[in-house]
């Protein structure tokens, strides 16, 4: 299966919550319409990640929602993920597909056009194209400015999503940029409440995309 749609893409962090509270979370962000979902570990031995992700897959199947993997492409063929996301310092692309093959979802952070443009040659299904704004989340990014996201989505046919410091506010940028989608960690994971937050960004998303979904 490798038919995904990136309109609200939520990357978890499950660092500040008891895992009852972090998978009540997942939920309700998948009752509240999110498209596509990537569990995002970076601190969990192998096991306890190949644990957790189990337990997220349970979820996200009964939602039909793929479930991505963050970084490692192990624990995605473990589990029976639907995808991998691999950054610029992951496994290279061309590899990973030659790994996992044609049906699984790969997706990959490209901040240029060369890293786009590689990134689609090497096979991926979907670009992450950031940090859009400064982020509060833990990760290691640098800024990256909407003429470069609009040069990225005119270089490469594949769906590309803006990422970092995105929430309900600040989307306004993005108005005209041939995305595919928002990503989106902070804005659903800290919600007061995550199953409204999401139905509204999913709205957000939905007309910041519509025009190239006509
Ligand atoms: N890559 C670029 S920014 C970022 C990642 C993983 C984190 C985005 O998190 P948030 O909370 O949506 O700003
Ligand atoms: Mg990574």
């Amino acid at each position: 299966m490798k038919n995904f749609d990136s309109t609200l893409y939520f990357i978890t962090d499950s660092t500040i919550f008891s895992e009852e509270e972090f998978l009540f979370r997942i939920e309700e962000a998948l009752n509240g319409g999110a498209t596509l979902l990537q569990l995002r570990e970076k601190d969990k031995t192998t096991r306890e990640y190949i644990a957790l992700a189990n337990k997220v897959h349970t979820i996200t199947q009964k939602y039909n929602v793929p479930l991505i993997i963050d970084d490692r492409i192990d624990v995605a063929m473990a589990i029976g993920a639907e995808g991998v996301h691999l950054g610029q310092s992951d496994m290279p692309i061309n590899i990973a597909r030659k790994i996992l093959g044609s049906d699984v979802i790969i997706g990959a952070t490209a901040k240029t056009v060369p890293q786009a443009l590689e990134a689609y040659e090497q096979g991926a299904d979907y670009l992450g194209v950031g940090a859009i704004y400064p982020t509060t989340t833990k990760v290691k990014t640098v800024l990256t400015s909407v003429d470069t996201l609009k040069d990225i989505c005119k270089a490469v046919p594949i769906p590309v999503n803006a990422i970092g410091g995105l929430n309900k506010t600040n989307t306004e940028i993005l108005k005209g940029v041939n995305i595919a989608g928002l990503c989106v960690v902070s804005a659903i994971m800290k919600a007061d409440n995550p199953k409204s937050e999401t139905e509204i960004l999913l709205e957000i998303a939905k007309e910041l995309t519509r025009q190239q979904k006509i």
